[in-house]
């Protein structure tokens, strides 16, 4: 995430992970303000061992596509929603890649980071039955807990 201020928002991919017992690394990197552990970070990913990466910022949100740029690994953009524009402007500045670096864009705030987690979990799912697995069970758990008919007082 580009900062300590998007984990209220990312703290969800990382809450996802763990309910499916997938191992992440959430690290602080900033595209304007530490261009250069951005730099060592995307381009020595892939040795490092990651497989996915769920990159989150807010406003002019550069995160994302910039690491893109300097990674072959796939890379999910989470919106973080900004005071001044309510996340408007991270939607738009992380999605709109030029065709050639593409990066897999949500929702903005708390559902996108949610969703980035599932989305993760389904390309590791592909190479990992145990993942797979625990995906599988994720989602019939939420199948089940939603109710056919709602609680008038809730
Ligand atoms: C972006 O600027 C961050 O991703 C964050 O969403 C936004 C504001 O950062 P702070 O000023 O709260 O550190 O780079």
């Amino acid at each position: 995430m580009g900062s300590q201020s998007d984990w209220p928002t990312m703290r969800h991919a990382a809450e996802t992970l763990e309910a499916l017992d997938i191992p992440y690394d959430a690290r602080i990197v900033s595209a304007h303000r530490t261009p250069e552990r951005l730099y060592d970070f995307a381009t020595g990913a892939r040795a490092e061992g990651f497989k996915v990466i769920i990159a989150g910022a807010g406003g002019a949100a550069h995160l994302p596509g910039m690491t893109a740029a300097m990674t072959p690994l796939p890379v999910f953009g989470v919106p973080v929603e900004s005071k001044a524009l309510s996340g408007k402007d991270s939607l738009l500045s992380i999605v709109q890649m030029p065709p050639g670096v593409p990066v897999g864009t949500l929702a903005i705030g708390r559902a996108g980071a949610i969703n980035a987690a599932l989305l993760a979990a389904g390309v590791l799912a592909l190479c990992d039955e145990g993942i797979a697995s625990r995906l599988d069970s994720w989602r019939a758990e939420q199948t089940a807990s939603v109710a056919e008919r709602p609680d008038r007082d809730g």
